[in-house]
């Protein structure tokens, strides 16, 4: 997820409970008074969980200021009605435990018959039980939080163009070649593969590129729903398709392997799809010429890998057929 979140673990609620009573009672053994013994007890009590508890579900983002790609991946990952229940769930065991504080503070405060003791017990017996009901939701917490990390670290503030293509037909290369530099990797939920991320500047006019190895290079038929659901939450991040097409044989697909493939993501993506033909320096014409066939077949456009302006005839190409993009 992007580099703004820092998600906070949770300890077990077992080790939680124990770290808060060993603060409250060393606290405590450094006061004479009895009435401030007590009162350190609670507050130190009170002091180490809600830090603990708020500073994990403060960590969290909340949902509604989320892309709609994050959003997406979340409901996937995790659930979001769980998600939000987990987190209501500890914020509001901390309040309880901050009106239990407050509670024996009072008694503690206006007691005339010697009895702080008992109000501190009191209040450690039922924060106690307060956290030992809260184990499923740290656990819960703790398992989203694992899963919330897998969401990758793109950018929402510039238009995103997605590379698609069989294995080894030029995707990594194109992507190099439109950003000339090393891209960025990150993990994709649900897939073994990561992303690799660049950036070009045409026109002054940056752009997002994603080469997404291994996720768009089968049918969506044939992947679980689970996979399918993530690979489609593409559609919340792209703004338009480059489709590798690879002319020659070198990749070990065949033409009409890649028109099948091409086809598909045509028909599950609602965007704009360009094709960029690969290896034109080492294709037949014939090669060529059936590519080029292909490509019109489907009612699409093509560039050549080797055009000089490639960077900005794509940029022309998603400008003429997208919806506008926050004002570019
Ligand atoms: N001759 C030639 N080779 C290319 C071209 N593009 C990619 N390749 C080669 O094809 C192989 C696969 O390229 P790569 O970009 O890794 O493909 P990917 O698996 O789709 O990312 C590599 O050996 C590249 O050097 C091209 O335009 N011309
Ligand atoms: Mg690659």
């Amino acid at each position: 997820m992007s580099k703004e979140f820092s998600f906070v673990k949770l300890p077990e609620a077992k080790v939680l409970i124990e770290s808060a009573l060993r603060k409250a009672s060393k606290e405590a053994s450094m006061k004479r008074d009895p009435k401030e013994r007590e009162k350190t007890k609670v507050l130190a009590f009170y002091k180490e969980v809600s830090k603990k508890l708020s500073s994990a579900y403060r960590s969290v983002p909340k949902i509604e200021e989320l892309s709609e790609f994050q959003r997406e991946l979340i409901e996937i990952l995790v659930g979001t009605s769980e998600l939000k229940k987990t987190l209501a769930h500890i914020r509001k065991s901390e309040k309880i435990i901050s009106k239990l504080k407050k509670e024996a503070l009072y008694k503690i405060k206006n007691d005339t018959e010697g009895k702080e003791r008992n109000y501190s017990r009191e209040f450690l017996g039922r924060a106690v039980s307060v956290i030992k009901k809260l184990k499923k939701s740290i656990d819960a917490y703790n398992n989203y939080v694992v899963k919330l990390k897998e969401i990758p670290d793109v950018r929402y503030d510039v238009p995103t163009f997605i590379i698609a293509g069989f294995p080894n037909v030029g995707k990594t290369t194109l992507l190099k070649k439109l950003t000339g530099s090393e891209p960025k990797i990150a993990s994709y939920p649900f897939t073994t593969t990561k992303l690799n991320i660049g950036y070009m500047l045409t026109k002054g006019v940056e752009v997002q590129v994603i080469d997404t190895p291994g996720l768009l290079d089968r049918k969506l038929s044939e992947r679980n729903k689970i996979e399918r659901k993530a690979i489609l939450a593409l559609e919340h991040l792209a703004n338009c398709i480059i489709f590798v097409l690879d002319p020659t044989l070198t990749s070990g697909y065949t033409l009409e392997e890649q028109r099948n493939l091409l086809s598909d993501i045509k028909e599950r993506f609602d965007m704009p799809i360009i094709v960029v033909i690969s290896k034109v320096d080492i294709a037949e014409k014939d090669e060529i010429k059936r590519a080029l066939e292909l490509v019109k077949s489907l009612g699409l456009e093509h560039i050549f890998n080797n055009d000089k302006k490639l960077n900005e005839r794509l940029l022309g190409f998603w400008r003429e057929h997208s919806k506008p993009f926050c004002g570019i």
